[in-house]
């Protein structure tokens, strides 16, 4: 109904950029801040018709929509859409949110104004819209991201009049959190996040008194991001229940959200993974041999640990493998003893990047079955969701989750009613401590250190179940890297053609050696990921594969 000379000046003065090609990627659309502006007011179109066409079939229909470039640097920003039960948005969807943004680039406003007007017609012809889309809006600390959001509200109020829930500063898991919460119980609000996750934590501190941290030192590098206010809150401010039973209190570094241009800036989960080191700020006085030290990424949905090795003095990284294998564990273990393991099916998600003694873990000493699927969060999700009733994603650098199938929860449901063991009370309340929408560095945070509790594993010996192979991540930058194409989940190269084999004899002459090659979807380069048994081999044969991708 909207006027369209109204609509065409606010097209005119928020899309400023033109010829320009944008994709809904892996994690929606990035780009440096400045670019975003056309994308942003088409994005607030996509999730309002997102919204509209589920309230056509009935269904909860309020849409999420986050504002992060997530680990990217501080110019950086971009947008991605949350589905109303908090998963991303629905694949078939991503072509729409790239047409929509690439005619407002590249076309006229009339052309432009066509597809909107079509998009809403064929909406309309269906009787059962009764009421504007419902949007729900999150941002994290950049300094771009509030005028961005308001580019998205923009569109979504003036051609939907859609409703606005805006909770501003939030990370991006919260804002899947509570996306979901909205949807089924019809409000939520930000309290809610921090409250569900102590209260589920707390029930487990009574369940295995005295809970004791088997560590004296917790400390969180926050990436000077949005997870640093957050966590605060969740840990001291908003905690209503009793706090963890930790000898020292609990450090928060990097913890200037409010100055964006140190975000992920020599800290945070992305920092610490890729260099192997300590972030900066770590304070000097800090008894390093007690102490678990874990980094968040900008938006805080990945998170890795560390520690400092007593004897050797050297940093050794707890990454998203070391995660899924303490999960799988004390999983199975559970599973086990509430004689569940032949009911249930408990299952790892994991990709190429995974190390492979992890894998064997998994598979040899664990005897827990293992996928590998494809990089990049959607591909984990959907395989642990379909295959496992206990289903652990995680990616290597620290994104990742459990989830627990309908299966799970209407046996264990059964069994609590005919009184109930404290394994089967454990499971439940992991259910509910763990963000099963999306990888959450916070409640991760709580699971993994609650599991740690519970068997009284110190960080090292957490880390001590398996030896990482040594690798390499290499990055090549090639004239046109789509001409790297792979199958087999990624760990295999079809084209260019002749390469496969020259990598396989690569790999055949070092010991334990494993290699592969794929073109980067957040980057214009090319990635070679390396593994064998000394570190030497490893170097050899990250060398020797780069060779032959230029
Ligand atoms: C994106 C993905 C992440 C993946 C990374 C790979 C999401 C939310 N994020 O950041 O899971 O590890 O891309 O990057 O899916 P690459 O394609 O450049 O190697
Ligand atoms: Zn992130």
């Amino acid at each position: 109904n909207t006027n369209k000379d109204q609509l065409k000046s606010c097209f005119n003065e928020i899309c400023q950029t033109k010829n320009y090609h944008y994709t809904y990627g892996t994690a929606g659309f990035r780009d440096n801040a400045k670019r975003l502006d056309t994308v942003m007011f088409t994005t607030g179109i996509v999730a309002c018709l997102r919204s509209l066409t589920l309230q056509t079939s009935n269904k909860h229909s309020a849409i999420g929509v986050m504002v992060t470039a997530s680990h990217n640097p501080p110019e950086d920003n971009g947008v991605k859409i949350i589905e109303p039960n908090g998963s991303m948005l629905l694949q078939e969807w991503e072509p729409k949110a790239t047409q929509f943004a690439n005619i407002a680039a590249n076309e006229s406003f009339d052309e432009f104004y066509q597809l909107l007007i079509d998009s809403i017609v064929t909406l309309e012809n269906d009787l059962n819209i009764k009421q504007p889309p419902t949007l729900i809006l999150g941002h994290d600390s950049r300094d771009s991201s509030p005028t961005l959001m308001n580019h998205i509200i923009k569109s979504a109020t003036l051609i939907f009049n859609a409703k606005i829930i805006n909770y501003n500063y939030v990370t991006t898991p919260q804002l899947h959190f509570l996306t979901n919460l909205t949807n089924t119980t019809g409000t939520a609000e930000e309290i809610n996040y921090y409250d569900h996750f102590n209260k589920y934590l707390s029930q487990l501190q009574s369940l295995y008194p005295p809970f004791n941290l088997p560590f004296d030192n917790l400390i969180i590098d926050a990436a000077n991001g949005i997870g640093a206010p957050q966590v605060e809150k969740l840990l001291f401010t908003k905690n209503k229940f009793p706090p963890l039973n930790i000898k020292n209190p609990i450090k928060i570094i990097n913890n200037d959200s409010k100055n964006p241009n140190l975000l992920n800036m020599n800290c945070g989960a992305d920092y610490v993974k890729t260099n192997q080191k300590l972030p900066q700020g770590i304070p000097k006085d800090i008894d390093a041999n007690s102490t678990l030290f874990c980094s968040y990424d900008g938006d805080a949905d990945r998170i890795v640990f560390y520690y400092i090795d007593p004897m050797t003095n050297n940093f050794n990284l707890l990454d998203g493998d070391k995660i899924a294998t303490l999960f799988a564990k004390f999983f199975s273990n559970l599973l086990t003893i509430a004689k569940l393991n032949h009911i249930l099916k408990l299952g790892v998600v994991q990709t190429a990047y995974a190390n492979g003694s992890s894998t064997n873990y998994i598979s040899s000493k664990l005897k827990v079955p293992v996928s590998c699927t494809k990089t990049g969060v959607k591909h984990l999700h959907h395989e642990a969701i379909t295959k496992y009733d206990i289903g652990i994603y995680f990616e290597a650098n620290g994104h990742g989750t459990v989830i627990f199938s309908d299966k799970f929860h209407s046996e264990l449901t059964k069994l609590k009613e005919s009184g109930s063991s404290r394994e089967i009370k454990t499971l439940l309340l992991f259910s509910e401590l763990i963000n099963q929408t999306v990888g959450d560095a916070m409640s991760d945070m709580l699971a993994v250190i609650a599991v740690l509790s519970i068997l009284q594993l110190s960080p090292n010996s957490w880390d001590k179940e398996y030896k990482d192979l040594p690798n390499k991540l290499a990055k090549v930058i090639v004239p046109d890297r789509s001409k790297f194409i792979t199958t087999d989940q990624e760990r295999k190269l079809v084209e260019p053609k002749g390469l496969q084999p020259l990598l396989e004899e690569a790999v055949a002459s070092v010991s334990l050696g494993r290699s592969f090659v794929r073109a980067s979807g957040t980057e214009d380069a090319v990635r070679v990921y390396a593994e064998a048994k000394t570190q030497e081999e490893t170097e050899w044969l990250s060398k020797k594969v780069c060779q032959l991708v230029i």
